[in-house]
């Protein structure tokens, strides 16, 4: 060998080993972020007493939960959709169970929450928020489950949505249609979920602005808001589109090392380019269907919570996985106040934040610097 094609092959091997991948990225970050609950690293917040080593709670991704912790999460769900809703009675026809109530504030929050300075940090507050309610109203004795994106290649395949009891349900029937936004092919299902634990669910929000193909004849709403009753099934098309894109494990890794300030973090994470559709979409877009690839209404989907659990680990990972960055990264705060408008006014640091009905209680407007951490402020959890 040449001196200087040995030089290249050595040099390349070196960058191989120093590629941090997406599993060195969550060992990191959980060895940093166990040294900020002992007090050994500080993140520049102040924290309580009751959140510690033995308090914390661990959000898992679902395939890594055992069976009996998958029957019990589905068990709270089911549960939470059979509470009535606490929303004022008329005013969202189309709000008839508790969970319809997260669905309504979702809608209602959309334009100041995507795209925005708080879109990371509402959607923490959102998704502890239904965690909470799973647990204050329905007794749900585990955690917000995960969907790791980059860790199934067939996803209709993969625990989540295989269709067995332990499932979120299984994919949409077989129905043809063509595909939709940005250029995503049809997938194998596009017609009602009938399969598993959320097999025939009724929806009854929305559309608001759906992405699946017309000819699936997807009934319009009543009402132009979206909120009228409008039951039809819970729809799907889970795909393997970007699981070979922007979903893989090297692509998710290389956003969290190249991105150093959570302006460019979040704009990437959300900005689909004409070469390759952006994580957060991408995520939707791998469930698809209706309500889930609709930006409003896509919580009526039951594994929204799943995907953004996953946004909002993606996040914890970049905020912690750098022990000299961490305190930097946890209070980072940039970007503007509503998705249409880039001159929208700055958000804030100690802008309120707005859960309406689903907040828990006494919980309603927390400062964004109040949802820097997952183990500060109302928090108190980390991931696996
Ligand atoms: C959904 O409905 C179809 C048709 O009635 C039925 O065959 C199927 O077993 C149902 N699925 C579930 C999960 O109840
Ligand atoms: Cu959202």
């Amino acid at each position: 060998m040449a001196p200087s094609s040995l030089l290249t092959a050595v040099t390349a091997s070196l960058c191989l080993f120093s590629a941090l991948t997406i599993d060195d990225i969550q060992k990191q970050a959980t060895i940093n972020a166990n040294k900020v609950l002992e007090g050994t690293l500080s993140d520049g917040l102040t924290r309580g007493a009751n959140c510690n080593k033995n308090t914390v709670s661990i959000r898992k991704e679902y395939g890594d939960l055992t069976k009996d912790e998958r029957l019990e999460y589905i068990r709270a769900v089911k549960c939470i959709r059979s509470k009535p809703s606490k929303l004022p009675a008329g005013k969202y026809p189309g709000a008839k169970t508790r969970y319809d109530d997260f669905v309504v504030v979702h809608m209602n929050m959309t334009p100041s929450v995507h795209s925005t300075a708080n879109f990371m940090h509402w959607h923490r507050y959102y998704i502890w928020a239904y965690e909470t309610a799973l647990k204050t109203e329905c007794d749900f004795k585990g955690s917000q489950p995960y969907w790791n994106w980059g860790k199934y290649s067939d996803l209709p395949t993969s625990p989540i949505f295989n269709g067995d009891e332990w499932s979120m349900g299984g994919n949409g029937e077989n129905v043809k249609h063509s595909g939709g936004m940005m250029g995503i092919p049809p997938g194998e299902g596009g017609g009602c979920v009938t399969k598993g634990p959320f097999g025939n669910l009724t929806v009854s929000l929305g559309p608001l602005m759906s992405t699946m193909d017309p000819a699936l004849g997807i009934k319009a709403n009543s009402q132009r808001d979206g909120y009228g009753n409008n039951q039809r099934c819970l729809r799907r098309d889970v795909n393997n589109h970007y699981m070979a894109s922007s979903l893989k494990p090297t692509n998710l890794a290389s956003h969290i090392t190249s991105n150093t300030a959570i302006g460019t973090f979040q704009t990437t994470l959300q900005n689909d380019t004409p070469q390759m559709s952006a994580i957060h979409s991408s995520g939707h877009f791998s469930i698809w269907g209706d309500p889930g690839g609709d930006v409003y209404v896509s919580p009526g989907e039951p594994t929204f919570w799943l995907h953004h659990g996953q946004l909002d680990r993606h996040w914890w990972m970049w905020q912690n996985y750098l022990e000299a960055s961490l305190k930097a990264r946890t209070s980072m705060y940039e970007g503007g106040t509503n998705w249409l408008n880039p001159y929208s006014a700055k958000g804030k640091v100690t802008d309120k934040q707005w859960l309406s009905v689903v907040a828990p209680t006494g919980q309603d407007g927390l400062p964004s610097n109040q949802l820097f951490s997952t183990i500060a402020g109302p928090f108190c959890y980390v991931y696996q």
